[in-house]
């Protein structure tokens, strides 16, 4: 019986190990903190996997989290080209990794969007010294010059913090009407998945023995 309580309680820590990641689950534009998932696709993992990881490079779920290449509610925000938003997390990210920002146009609406075009990355944060960018929340601005339409705006933090095991990829997408935009069609673009190889230095590095100042975020570079 003892034994049988001992086996219980490790499995409690084991399943407790695995819930222990984290998500980003809210949207702030204009001032405005929204509730969770109300702008932000919400993934369809059961609950004890809700800010899990995902680690498969050719899945479609490096878009925008398992089940998100659906919007299966969210609704859209209308921002202006040039506005700053904030992606908060449910817990502060404490996996050593860069996180980027990378948005995709959709055809129409991007409720009906899947994530399969091209993506351009927005921002990255990378590490400074030898620490990791490890927040609450991210803070920057949708581009002033892209056209105006609905995007998905997609981040994302690669957790490195494992070497020898699979990179962990915490992901979640918004979805966003921009207006007031400029006619800069951002580039270079690639596809997700497909924008991170398992053969870039920034996402196979061993970064407790590396030099960080030589860090380079995988995914395609920033436009200027
Ligand atoms: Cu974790």
């Amino acid at each position: 019986m003892k034994s049988l309580l001992h086996l219980a309680a490790a499995t409690a820590l084991a399943v407790n190990s695995v819930t222990a990641h984290y998500i980003f689950q809210q949207f702030t534009a204009g001032g405005t903190k929204y509730p969770p998932w109300k702008y932000i696709r919400r993934n369809t993992n059961p609950a004890w996997l809700q800010n899990g990881p995902v680690t498969d490079l050719a899945s479609n779920d490096l878009r925008c989290n398992v089940g998100g290449g659906v919007s299966n509610g969210t609704e859209t925000i209308t921002m202006k080209a040039g506005d700053e938003f904030t992606f908060t997390l449910d817990t502060a990210v404490y996996h050593a990794g860069p996180v980027s920002l990378y948005m995709s146009r959709a055809p129409g609406a991007v409720a009906d969007y899947d994530g399969s075009g091209p993506w351009f990355k927005i921002y990255d944060w990378g590490p400074t010294g030898s620490s990791w960018p490890l927040r609450i929340s991210y803070t920057y601005n949708i581009p002033k010059c892209i056209p105006d339409g609905e995007y998905l705006l997609r981040i994302q933090q690669l957790g490195l913090h494992n070497p020898g095991a699979p990179p962990q990829f915490y992901i979640s997408c918004a979805q966003v009407k921009v207006t007031n935009g400029g006619n800069t069609t951002p580039s270079p673009t690639a596809p997700i998945p497909g924008a991170i190889k398992s053969t870039d230095p920034g996402y196979n590095i061993n970064i407790y023995n590396a030099n960080l100042n030589n860090y380079v975020v995988p995914g395609p570079r920033v436009p200027k």
